[in-house]
């Protein structure tokens, strides 16, 4: 099994490389692949020194699985050459993600959706990820109505730059800007780029994905994203109405037997889910449940997540080994 990495020089690049060394992903050749400015450096992994190819060495060696983080405009050129070579594209980026033709998965909820034919298989985004499958088991129940999120994103979902800027500013030095103002000591209701109906981007892909990983255009979902001065994880204050009544014991207990959901719910303890201790951890942590008392069917919860591990890295890793597992590959 020959396992491609596109991007492996960047922020999530190098968390999927951790990714996979944690699950031991059996692999029996892994190539290591960036743009031409990276081409001939190498990288150390687990105790190896791996040369830095170009794409169009990695498509010549017909890997089983690419694993894509090098940006949309990398994969909508790349990963169709890749899939006619005959190999399974994971993608993170934004590419293919609203694409009809393509799978957007988040293994615990619908893996079972790809098939052979599914060759460019599409990872959703990282607030995304992190509020469908906290509200999987949860909708599988009671059946959902309305979704209204506020997020408080890691400067990490940027990537590097963005992490320089805030560093330089906490240390007095002059930031090399990345956003618009300043991030540290600040708060920017500003994810990704304004759309023409007042929404950012980031914004319309927590709705429109939600939809599509559910398969179903009747849930309402709105949503505010916004991004604070933290690394380690995107965090999220979701409202969500089901379409019957719930009980608040029973919540907990559906979300403490769902996969890759871990409830920290203990306020008299001070104990409720952080970007700090989400940090570098695969699952999804789930907090401060409790009933809206403003209108019926409505539960309040606060969920986070390391957005490069389950938001990136770790999803697309569990997709390679779903598709090990189901002998896809
Ligand atoms: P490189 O390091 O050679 O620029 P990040 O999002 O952290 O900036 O990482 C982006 C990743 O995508 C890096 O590994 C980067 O490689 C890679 N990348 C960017 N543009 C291309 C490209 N045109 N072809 C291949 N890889 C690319
Ligand atoms: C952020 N969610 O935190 C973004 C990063 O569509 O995969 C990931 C963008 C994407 O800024």
């Amino acid at each position: 099994m020959k396992l491609a990495v596109v991007g492996a020089t960047g922020l999530v690049g190098t968390e999927i490389l951790e990714v996979l060394a944690e699950h031991n992903f059996p692999y029996s050749e892994l190539l290591l692949v960036a743009s031409e400015r990276s081409v001939g450096k190498q990288i150390e992994y687990k105790g190896k020194k791996y040369p830095v190819i170009g794409l169009a060495d990695a498509v010549a060696a017909k890997p089983e699985i690419a694993i894509f983080s090098a940006g949309g405009d990398t994969s909508l050129e790349w990963a169709p050459k890749f899939a006619e070579a005959g190999t399974y594209v994971i993608d993170n980026s934004s590419a293919w993600r609203m694409d009809p033709n393509k799978k957007l998965v988040v293994p615990e909820i619908n893996a079972k959706e790809i098939s052979k034919n599914d060759k460019i298989i599409a990872n959703p985004n990282c607030s995304t990820i992190q509020m469908v499958l906290a509200l999987e088991p949860l909708r599988q129940r009671y059946g959902i109505k309305r979704i209204v999120v506020s997020t408080y994103q890691s400067v990490t979902g940027t990537g590097k730059a963005a992490v320089d800027q805030m560093m330089a500013e906490r240390a007095g030095e002059t930031p090399t800007m990345v956003y618009p103002h300043k991030i540290d000591m600040n708060v920017l209701p500003h994810i990704d780029v304004f759309q023409s109906n007042g929404y950012t981007k980031e914004e319309m892909k927590m709705i429109n994905e939600t939809k599509k990983i559910f398969s179903d255009d009747t849930i309402n979902v709105t949503a505010t994203t916004v991004r604070i001065p933290t690394i380690g994880g995107h965090s999220e204050a979701v409202n969500v109405e089901f379409k019957v009544d719930f009980d608040l014991a029973e919540v907990r207990s559906l979300l403490e037997s769902a996969p890759g959901v871990i409830v920290q719910d203990d306020p008299a303890n001070f104990i409720y889910p952080m970007p700090i201790t989400a940090h570098k951890k695969d699952d999804v942590f789930v907090g401060r449940l409790r009933r809206d008392e403003s209108q019926p069917n409505t539960l309040n919860m606060w969920i986070v997540a390391d957005n490069l591990r389950k938001g990136a890295a770790t999803n697309a890793v569990q997709i390679a080994e779903y598709l090990l597992e189901n002998k896809l590959v």
